[in-house]
């Protein structure tokens, strides 16, 4: 039952470094919070990012919304990622077979995997898609997300299908090291591998005072996610950058997120 262990404890055990690095930072920060910044010019993006930047552990961009992307943008978010102490998290949701998804990493204008230290996938292609993603990530040190369930109403990410992404990342652990989704999964199938085992779950659809957006999104709120559901990373977007003070509304998140977690490890 990894998720009553501490951060501190879990980073001590995992294997992968990438999986370490991220639960011995969110125990030096004392934070559990993602902030999604989703904004369309990069002078938008950097001012956020600077804001929040000390009270987050992973910022998680789409890279592919700005209007004004260039070289320089990803240095900027490096510089701050470094300066603040937090991992970035391109969410940009690869969804081809393996040889295109490897191209859309590695190139383009954006070349992802150079400055983002996570991304995810889709499982939609199969296996290959991890495969191809991997070869890729893992000399750069870079780290994978498996979509296994989504917070929108009507997801087709359901049942077999996110059993489907467990069975995926017990076989990929070396690049997998967590899921985006709404609930932690191990406990759903037999883990087979005899091998011990620790996935990071990142939640998104998470706001406190609203539960949708109109456009399909729903949310729970910190403690639902964190407490009751066994998450480990909160996604805040809208609840931080959308209405009233940025650095105010991330206090809040990081400390909502924090106590939720406390309160599950018994630390409360
Ligand atoms: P919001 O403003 O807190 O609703 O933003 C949520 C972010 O998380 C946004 O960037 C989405 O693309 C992203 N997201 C999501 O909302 N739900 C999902 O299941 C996945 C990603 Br996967």
């Amino acid at each position: 039952m990894s998720q009553l262990k501490t951060y501190a404890e879990r980073a001590a055990l995992h294997k992968n470094p990438s999986a370490k690095r991220l639960f011995e930072l969110m125990e030096r920060k004392q934070s559990n919070l993602s902030a999604s910044v989703d904004v369309t010019t990069k002078a938008e993006l950097l001012r956020i990012t600077e804001a929040i930047g000390p009270y987050i552990v992973v910022l998680k961009t789409h890279i592919d919304i700005l209007s004004d992307f260039d070289a320089d943008t990803a240095v900027q978010l490096t510089r701050l990622a470094d300066k603040h102490d937090f991992l970035i998290f391109e969410d940009r949701k690869f969804a081809d077979i393996g040889n295109t998804v490897k191209l859309q990493y590695s190139s383009g204008v954006h070349k992802i995997a150079s400055w983002a230290h996570i991304t995810n996938a889709h499982i939609v292609p199969g296996e290959g898609i991890v495969k191809g993603l991997a070869e890729v990530g893992v000399p750069l040190q870079r780290c994978l997300l498996l979509l296994a369930e989504m917070s929108s109403k009507g997801s087709l990410a359901t049942g077999e299908y996110t059993l489907e992404a467990l069975r995926i990342a017990r076989r990929n652990k070396d690049f997998c090291v967590g899921f985006i989704g709404q609930r932690r999964l191990e406990g759903l199938i037999p883990n087979e591998t005899g091998e011990e085992e620790d996935f990071i779950y990142m939640t998104p659809g998470v706001q406190l005072g609203s539960k949708g957006d109109g456009l399909g999104q729903q949310y729970r709120t910190p403690r639902e996610v964190v407490l009751e559901c066994g998450c480990d990373v909160i996604i805040v977007g809208r609840g931080i950058y959308g209405s009233g003070d940025l650095v105010e509304n991330a206090k809040v998140y990081q400390k909502a997120g924090w106590d939720a977690y406390l309160e599950r490890v018994g630390r409360k």
